[in-house]
């Protein structure tokens, strides 16, 4: 920044040097009059100093001010020299200004899609309004609940249906097409060292998933099973999955690199089956999600699974299946379904991702709380009423 003083028998002519020097963007930090020295001093009107300063940084966020839409008027070319305090204020006010007009067009725009769809209800029956009400309660994306009861409107008259049990019947229906691309892990009984990666954010059930599957493979369906993790960050979690492989009683292998992967995945390569997990990694950090990418690169899995809590909102499911998308994901497995009543989440991100699910998991208990995804019970749970279902 430069400071620079200047001294005029006026104001404006002190002005005008100020600003053919320093630029019109400069700022003026001082005025004030000052006597002349020496003996005549007394025969002279005072003059005028400022104080003046300029500098690059703000002479771009001046710029920018002025080219904003939403910032007060650009002082004319005259008057362009303002005091540093006023300066400061303005660019507080036109930031606030700014996020106050974002604020309003977002309001707008909900308030538009609110219209519009208290349009598109009021014009359907009552009852497919009530199932619309009962979707939107359990959490379904209201896009997506207009759509399904919009559809049901025309499906109902076709009928000749026009009760609430009818329309609830044909709705359950609807819902249960969402829920039909169900693919548990499939183990083809010719085919040896198939390869299961199971991948997702920080606990999330991860670990005990594979757990709960790794017995249930080898207790019920009789299969030769392996584990190896790749979670090294943290000293518990390899213990962890080596005190489920004692208890299940297979084998596991904790590993650090591609290397010892290969090795691991080589020395299971007569089992049935070999999981693999991995450590909760922050959809938010790519380079973790690289160096997944190249474990999965090299191993060439059967199958990798995301593994998704419905503790977390839609939104965030979303984005954090776009991150792990990039490193190939199969099917999707839900967990924690018994920590909400709103199984909303579950159906949104299906629609947006259209991957199958394997699994839903239902507790923490190791080897019970696991289901493979049933349509028709899923579809009563997103018409429940108030956590009951009718
Ligand atoms: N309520 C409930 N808890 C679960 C379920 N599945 C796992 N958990 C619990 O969630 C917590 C985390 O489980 P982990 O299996 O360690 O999760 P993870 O994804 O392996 O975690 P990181 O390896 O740290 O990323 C544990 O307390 C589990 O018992 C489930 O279906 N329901
Ligand atoms: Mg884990």
């Amino acid at each position: 920044m430069k400071i620079k003083k200047y001294i005029a028998k006026d104001y404006q002519t002190a002005l005008k040097q100020a600003k053919e020097e320093m630029g019109r963007d400069a700022i003026i930090l001082q005025s004030r009059q000052v006597k002349r020295r020496g003996l005549l001093s007394f025969f002279y009107a005072p003059q005028v100093e400022i104080t003046v300063a300029a500098d690059n940084a703000l002479q771009v966020h001046t710029d920018r001010m002025r080219k904003s839409p939403a910032s007060t008027p650009a002082p004319a070319k005259t008057d362009s020299l303002i005091t540093a305090q006023t300066n400061t204020a303005v660019a507080s006010r036109d930031d606030e200004l700014l996020s106050e007009l974002q604020n309003m067009k977002g309001l707008i725009e909900d308030i538009k899609s609110s219209m519009y769809e208290l349009e598109q209800i009021g014009g359907l029956p009552e009852q497919l309004q009530a199932l619309y009400e009962i979707l939107v309660n359990n959490h379904v994306d209201r896009e997506i609940a207009l759509n399904i009861v919009s559809n049901l409107s025309s499906r109902l008259s076709e009928s000749g249906l026009e009760g609430y049990n009818q329309a609830r019947e044909l709705c359950l229906l609807a819902l249960q097409e969402y829920f039909c691309e169900v693919q548990p892990i499939e183990v083809a009984p010719d085919k040896k060292g198939t390869l299961v990666f199971m991948v997702g954010p920080t606990g999330v059930g991860k670990t005990t998933t594979i757990a709960k599957l790794a017995a249930n493979m080898a207790f019920t369906e009789g299969k030769d099973v392996a584990m190896v993790t790749l979670d090294t960050y943290r000293i518990s979690a390899a213990e962890q999955l080596r005190t489920f492989a004692e208890i299940i009683g297979i084998p596991i292998s904790v590993v650090f690199d591609n290397t010892d992967l290969g090795t691991a995945i080589e020395e299971y390569k007569e089992k049935d089956l070999i999981f693999v997990d991995t450590a909760g990694r922050s959809p938010n950090n790519q380079e973790q999600i690289e160096e997944l990418r190249g474990y999965i690169d090299t191993a060439h899995p059967d199958e990798t699974i995301l593994v998704l809590s419905v503790t977390t909102e839609s939104s965030d499911l979303l984005h954090i299946y776009q991150q792990f998308e990039k490193v190939g994901i199969d099917k999707v497995i839900f967990t924690k379904l018994d920590e909400t009543y709103h199984y909303g989440t579950i159906l949104n991100t299906i629609h947006e991702i259209k991957k199958p699910i394997a699994y839903f998991t239902t507790g923490q208990n190791v080897p019970d709380d696991i289901e493979v995804p049933d349509s028709n019970k899923m579809a009563r749970l997103l018409l429940r009423r108030d956590g009951t279902l009718s």
